[in-house]
């Protein structure tokens, strides 16, 4: 009897498990354009247009390969507006009763899919090196999960950059050798565009028509939008830019958004490309003098550690992680993040970057954007929904444990030992933003005190018990008891005035 394999917007991979497990001959795959996973946050157009682009030529693609496909379009007079009622009505069509389905990346989607009144099979989704019930193996019984201990046995399991038992280089990590500010260098290859047409151009208009008002600029429009296309992307960071990877992660220029970054988050995410064969490419690279190992080492690592591991805590912490909000805190999402001016430069810098480019990179997400919304005690939940709109790379089971785990520490400490919150000085150290700012980095105090500095003792102290017997955040705590009082006070008046500035709509 006919079943119905359902293929999601993000899991476009001819090796998914829900096809693996479907008859060519028998079977029809289900794919939809749907209103509620196109507006449950206001997805930036780029996004949106690059997974339905990806979708339709995906979609092609099964076909070619003898695949029946049921596709819809958003515009499509019949689309029932979401993927249960999509499946519900594939299913009257054809007569079928049972759906095969991959395990979708965020636990609004499967507690819609166990609700169906047909029969859904979950599959899980191995396109990860660690699978959930390996992840909850690692993770029972210790105190603390952490992800640097997690990345070993991910090391260990793949084999990547090990001799033997033993890591490459005598060492897991090499970050002391990494994070270095960068100077504007005009030899930087730049980021190759993607040409345009006729499946994206129709999708553009598309868009164009149906999401006017959300925020971010649709055109121009470069992303790769199939596996073909990805694959070049990869071949020219791994030629280009993995070089320099390791060294300059942490930097941020104005005039360049990318640096030595890859730009792949976005098609590894949906499925264009696969984490071990980004892997492999990056370690031959190494092994062919192409790359030093530092960067080589720094790149594996964000992908079979820190990847894995968000998603392994996503899937353990449950349904209600995305929720969470340890600090209590509950100012609403500031105008400057939707593109309202402000005269602090980086986070003009880090919003405008993203609205044109649906990208940021992670040291711009965590320490402009991420680090100033948990200075200013924004509601996480704002923070999270926020990241999960702007960024073409963003699903749940990724960005809500980066955004409420690893920036906000909403969750009280699970993904990162400490919250991640920097006066301007981190800012200065590692860009060129500071330079043409209204504020001036080095005051501490008066009118042109760059916020980021008023905000950072305002936090500590609004957060002092429960962060003052955290070895990591002492010294902190040391250099402001050093102050004296009248400095200290001063400090705090300013920066309340300042929040009562911004909360108000004023200009800060
Ligand atoms: P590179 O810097 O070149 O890194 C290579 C790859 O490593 C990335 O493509 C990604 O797959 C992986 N990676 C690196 N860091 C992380 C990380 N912390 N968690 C998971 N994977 C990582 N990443 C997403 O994929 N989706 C998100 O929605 C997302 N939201 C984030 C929100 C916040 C607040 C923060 C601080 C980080 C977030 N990240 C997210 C992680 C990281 O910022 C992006 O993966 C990265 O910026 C993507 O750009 P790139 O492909 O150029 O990555
Ligand atoms: C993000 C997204 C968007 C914008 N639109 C669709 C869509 O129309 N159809 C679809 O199948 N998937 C879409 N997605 C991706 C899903 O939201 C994603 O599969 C879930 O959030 C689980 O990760
Ligand atoms: Fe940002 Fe402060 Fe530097 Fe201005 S001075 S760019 S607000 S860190």
């Amino acid at each position: 009897m006919v079943k119905l394999i359902l293929v999601l917007g993000d899991q476009l991979d001819a090796g998914v498990h829900a096809l693996r497990r479907g008859v060519k001959m028998r079977d029809v795959v289900v794919m939809a354009e749907v209103a509620t996973e196109a507006s449950y946050v206001p997805h930036h157009p780029k996004k949106i247009a690059f997974l339905f682009t990806a979708m339709r030529k995906f979609s092609a693609a099964l076909r070619e390969q003898g695949w029946q496909v049921a596709y819809t379009r958003l515009d499509d007079a019949e689309n029932a507006g979401s993927i249960p009622g999509e499946l519900l009505r594939r299913a009257a069509e054809t007569g079928a009763t049972e759906v095969l389905a991959t395990e979708p990346g965020e636990w609004r989607l499967i507690g819609a899919l166990q609700d169906m009144p047909l029969d859904v099979t979950l599959l899980p989704d191995d396109r990860f090196l660690c699978s959930h019930s390996e992840f909850e193996a690692w993770a029972e019984g210790r105190k603390t999960l952490r992800m640097e201990y997690f990345y070993r046995e991910m090391r260990r399991k793949t084999g990547l950059l090990m001799e033997g038992e033993h890591p490459l280089g005598s060492k897991w990590n090499f970050d002391h050798e990494n994070r270095k500010p960068a100077k504007a260098d005009l030899f930087r290859v730049a980021f190759p565009k993607a040409q345009g047409d006729a499946v994206l151009d129709a999708v553009l208009d598309l868009v164009e028509a149906r999401f006017p008002d959300n925020f971010g600029r649709l055109r121009p429009f470069h992303f790769q939008t199939d596996r073909a296309g990805a694959l070049r992307a990869l071949d020219h960071f791994i030629t280009h830019s993995l070089p320099g990877f390791g060294t300059y992660q942490d930097a941020m220029l104005q005039d360049d958004p990318y640096l030595y970054h890859a730009v792949i988050g976005l098609y590894l995410n949906v499925g264009l490309l696969t984490p071990l064969e980004i892997c492999k490419k990056a370690e031959a690279a190494y092994h062919s003098g192409e790359a030093p190992l530092n960067a080589v080492e720094g790149f594996i690592r964000q992908i079979i550690g820190w990847r894995e591991f968000v998603r392994g805590i996503y899937f353990r912490e449950g349904a209600d992680y995305a929720a969470s909000n340890a600090l209590g805190h509950d100012r609403a999402l500031p105008g400057i993040y939707w593109g309202a001016e402000t005269k602090m430069n980086c986070i003009s810098q880090v919003v405008g970057q993203t609205r044109d480019l649906a990208y940021a990179h992670h040291i711009q997400r965590l320490m402009v954007t991420g680090n100033f919304a948990l200075l200013a005690g924004v509601h996480p939940t704002e923070v999270h929904e926020w990241y999960l709109a702007v960024y073409a790379d963003a699903y749940e089971w990724v960005e809500a444990p980066n955004t409420v785990g690893m920036s906000q520490f909403a969750d009280g400490g699970i993904v990162g030992s400490k919250p991640y919150v920097s006066s301007g000085a981190y800012i200065d150290r590692m860009s060129d933003y500071c330079k043409s700012c209204h504020y001036r980095v080095k005051d501490r105090t008066g009118e042109k005190a760059c916020p980021f500095n008023l905000l950072y003792w305002h936090f500590l102290i609004r957060h002092r018990d429960r962060f003052v017997a955290n070895p990591r955040m002492a010294q902190m705590y040391r250099t402001f008891d050093k102050m004296d009082q009248t400095r200290r006070d001063m400090v705090l008046t300013e920066a309340e005035a300042f929040l009562a500035r911004m909360d108000a709509g004023d200009l800060v």
